[in-house]
């Protein structure tokens, strides 16, 4: 990825006027009152007790945050608006695929999300129980998660594209017995069967588990219920104005598990609590977003990912604003879809990722062109590193040069965002992300934890806690500590490991380069590659492969495998689709391998480890470097020539 550029841009004058942050003062008021500054964060939420304290660093690196206090997310979400007056103020505005579209006001939340809440409890569902959610971009997937913070049950929210093994993974991982999915749900115009994957997941898990199903296609696909699956409008129907009452949560209290890819091929259930979570989406969703009240603001990532859950559904829905939910993808049914959903919704704020920039740069100018964009006042980028040239395109473009670009780092783990300027006060440098937020410790280090010089490449960590970090990872305190907390700390001085490069400048500015581990992103879906290695390596006649991240023109990354068969098969087309199938039916299609190269033998260094750096370069047609150390270095050539071909 291209390294930051030189330019510099202000934020405009008439943004700064209105900014909910806009005194350069605040970072050293963070920095003087650290941890008592994050009350500041707590103070935006509706307490139903006092916390004791702000930050306990008593067993760390297991944090609490905010301890003692109680509250509940769906009621900081929902009912504290209608108390305050806005129950006919929009909290939800869908746009489904077929043009249709579903307002629903706070007062439309809360009866949904209560009869929901009602239904699920009825079902059994009890606090603490995991409940998990297979649901595309449709009112009911933000539905059923406040139904569930309501009721103090943990949601685990899986992707739609993820496959049924996927889903089952997750769900055996969870112990959870309840999911809530739905019929299917139109991809580029036809019906598509989401509950047979979800049914499929569910045969291979060995216990019951309740199902309720959200009926999306109507008509357009016929599905039968089993005895323990309900159907979600008839059970809306039975607890029809029916309330339920928030539950009080522990602050340091599971709010939501979100799966995430790590370096083995388990997914990571990364836990979030009520109070520290809530508390920083808000805050971040006001200081780097700038969001208000009267706002209608569109984050286009799918609520399946942490961005979505952070900045779709909690941050917005706890400040009061109203906030879009987009079911469909962007150049369907044509490449003007996204802009005419801005202009037709007055949409302040939008906050997306580079992939989908990069792609609107390619359709052309003219889409973006022919629509009202005027409503903009800040753009948002989240997911991957974004080039200059893509930053600016979306500043002139998108922002009619007028609109702040906030370029936000940060992690499923972290919560909320973690590196950003603010967008009312900090000078923009495009390609960097910008300086860490205020009371944010995030640095970049050298191996062995010294600062590095500007310009350098080191690793990008942060030497102190925050409350929207994540407490640990589902039944594994081990992994959450080896893999996070332990390169990088010494003694007592803990300081988290975010898996990724970057580099620091003069001022303090950080460019981050990407993953220095074993995770690839791909259009901002973070994979693992062990994950898809174990899928590929699962296909009879496959004896050994390995799989690495090459650029790509708009995806940022795309998956390149390579491939080696064993004496029993050669390699052909029909090897080629069936590795291809067995990655989209571990994962998913989002997974989907840009090229499967067969090599007779995988590069390997005389201690027998696969070379993946080499492949990188192949990948990338890049230099090769040193290729002395290899136990095969003739493998090399052929690798080149067969990638050439493919
Ligand atoms: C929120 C989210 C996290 C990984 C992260 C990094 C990459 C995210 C970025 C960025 C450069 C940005 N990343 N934001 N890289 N600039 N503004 O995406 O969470 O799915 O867990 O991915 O995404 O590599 O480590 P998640």
């Amino acid at each position: 990825m291209a390294p930051s550029s030189d330019e510099r841009y202000e934020p405009p004058e008439s943004f700064v006027e209105q900014a909910n942050v806009s005194d350069p003062g605040i970072y050293d008021e963070f920095e003087e009152n650290w941890p008592d500054c994050w009350e500041r964060t707590a103070d935006l939420l509706d307490w139903d007790e006092q916390y004791d304290q702000v930050l306990d660093e008593s067993d760390a690196p297991f944090y609490e945050w905010f301890p003692g206090g109680r509250l509940n997310a769906s009621y900081n979400c929902i009912d504290r608006h209608i108390e305050a007056g806005q129950k006919s103020h929009a909290a939800l505005k869908w746009e489904g695929k077929r043009r249709e579209t579903r307002t629903y006001t706070y007062q439309d939340l809360y009866g949904e999300v209560n009869e929901l809440a009602a239904a699920l409890r009825d079902l059994g569902v009890e606090e603490d129980d995991v409940v998990t959610i297979y649901l595309p971009m449709i009112p009911e997937l933000p539905i059923a998660m406040l139904a569930c913070a309501r009721i103090g049950a943990p949601h685990s929210v899986v992707f739609a594209g993820f496959s049924a093994d996927a889903l089952a993974t997750r769900m055996k991982s969870a112990d959870s017995e309840y999911l809530v999915t739905c019929d299917g749900y139109y991809r580029r115009g036809n019906a598509f069967n989401q509950k047979s994957k979800a049914d499929n997941a569910l045969m291979g898990l060995d216990r019951q588990v309740t199902t309720v199903v959200v009926d999306r296609l109507g008509r357009d696909l016929d599905h039968s219920l089993d005895d323990d699956q309900y159907d979600y409008e008839e059970l809306l129907l039975t607890h029809a104005g029916t309330t339920v009452s928030p539950v009080a949560r522990d602050a340091e209290d599971m709010l939501f598990l979100m799966y995430t890819s790590g370096t083995t091929g388990q997914p990571k259930g990364v836990i979030h609590s009520t109070g520290g979570y809530l508390a920083y989406a808000a805050w971040t969703s006001r200081a780097v977003l700038d969001l208000k009240p009267e706002d209608t603001y569109w984050c286009s990532a799918d609520i399946g990912w942490i961005t979505g859950h952070s900045y779709t559904v909690y941050g917005p829905l706890a400040l009061g604003t109203t906030t879009l939910l987009y079911e469909g993808t962007p150049d369907y049914p044509d490449r003007s879809r996204l802009w005419e959903i801005v202009e037709r919704n007055a949409v302040d704020v939008f906050y997306t990722a580079p992939t989908a920039i990069r792609a609107f740069m390619k359709w052309g100018q003219e889409y973006p062109a022919d629509y009202d964009l005027s409503s903009l006042r800040l753009l948002g980028t989240v997911g991957e590193p974004i080039n200059p040239r893509a930053w600016k395109w979306y500043y002139k473009h998108i922002g009619g040069e007028d609109c702040p670009i906030v370029d936000t780092w940060w992690q499923t783990e972290t919560g909320g965002m973690m590196v950003s300027t603010l967008p009312g006060i900090g000078t923009m440098k495009p390609g960097s992300a910008g300086p860490p937020l205020p009371g944010i410790g995030a640095r970049v280090v050298s191996e062995d934890g010294a600062p590095i010089d500007p310009g350098e490449r080191g690793y990008l960590v942060a030497d102190r806690p925050w409350p929207g970090m994540f407490r640990t990872l589902y039944g594994n305190d081990g992994r959450y500590r080896e893999e996070y907390w332990e390169p990088f700390s010494e003694g007592d001085d803990w300081v988290y490991f975010s898996g990724d490069g970057a580099t620091i400048d003069y001022e303090g500015y950080i460019t981050v380069l990407g993953r220095v581990d074993d995770v690839i992103n791909v259009s901002g879906h973070r994979l693992g590659t062990m994950e898809i290695e174990s899928a590929i390596v699962g296909v009879p006649g496959v004896a050994e492969a390995a799989v690495v991240g090459g650029q790509h023109e708009t995806n940022g990354t795309a998956i390149y495998a390579y491939v080696s068969t064993d004496h029993s098969r050669d390699p052909d087309e029909t090897l080629r689709e069936r590795i291809v199938e067995s990655v989209e039916d571990a994962i998913g299609p989002f997974a989907r391998p840009e090229a499967v190269v067969f090599t007779p033998e995988l590069p390997k260094t005389r201690s027998g480890k696969i070379m993946r750096r080499l492949l990188e370069n192949i990948a990338n047609r890049e230099p090769l470097g040193d290729t002395s150390t290899l136990r095969n270095p003739e493998v090399v050539g052929e690798i080149e020539a067969a990638g050439r071909d493919d």
